[in-house]
């Protein structure tokens, strides 16, 4: 049996990313699970949940950014066995979130290779999608945006740049940036479901990793 492919859906918050891996899921059906990042129904995504969430509970930079990494760890194994039982795996964020949420906080000794260390040995997804929205002004209009920590336009900018440079720190052969300035679910959804449709045609077995 030919092992399943690892699909991850990344961009800033109001992308469109929920949206997009729910359509896939559902386009493909019982060969395909979807997993979300943070997971906050484990132990650690409480916590995360709660930073996220409750303006009163503050985390050092640093510790924030080794739980959301041990929340994947927390799950990995799952997806590798999925994965191994010949299943697709679809991921709404994964490690490019991690490390570009962090970095962005410029916090000194925080770069993006620090950042990216707790996440090494993560499987590296067969095909990243890196849904890019150029007009920041949408970022504001949508309901419940700016609900949660992080979500501030001016924070959702550095986040971007960052996005950027992680691509240029982190190579990837298999990462496609989807410029989605303006476009509708409909016409997103038709941009994508061809790459990811060719990705599960391949035949590879060896896996990657961060
Ligand atoms: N986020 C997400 C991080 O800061 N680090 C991570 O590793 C991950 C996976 O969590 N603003 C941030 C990005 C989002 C927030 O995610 C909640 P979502 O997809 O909006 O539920
Ligand atoms: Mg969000």
């Amino acid at each position: 049996m030919t092992r399943g492919k690892l699909i991850l859906i990344e961009g800033l918050d109001r992308t469109g990313k929920s949206t997009q891996s729910e359509k896939i899921v559902k386009e493909l059906g019982d060969e395909v699970v979807l997993f979300k990042f943070p997971e906050r129904s484990t132990p650690i995504g409480g916590l995360i949940n709660q930073y996220l969430t409750d303006r009163s509970f503050d985390l050092p930079p640093q510790s924030i950014h080794l739980l959301f990494s041990a929340n994947r760890w927390e799950v990995n194994a799952k997806i590798c066995s999925l994965l191994e039982s010949g299943k697709h795996v679809v991921l709404d964020r994964y490690v490019y979130s991690g490390v570009a949420y962090s970095a962005a906080k410029q916090i000194p000794g925080m770069d993006i290779s620090w950042c990216l260390n707790p996440d090494k040995g993560l499987v590296k997804p067969d095909l990243t999608l890196f849904l890019s929205n150029q007009d920041s002004s949408s970022l504001q209009d949508r309901d419940g945006y700016g609900e949660e920590r992080y979500e501030k336009a001016a924070f959702q900018k550095k986040v971007r740049e960052t996005f950027f440079q992680v691509f240029d720190a982190i190579p990837d052969d298999n990462r496609v940036i989807v410029d989605v300035t303006g476009k509708s679910i409909e016409q997103v959804f038709d941009t994508i479901m061809p790459l990811v449709r060719k990705v599960l045609g391949n035949n590879s077995e060896d896996y990657l990793y961060f």
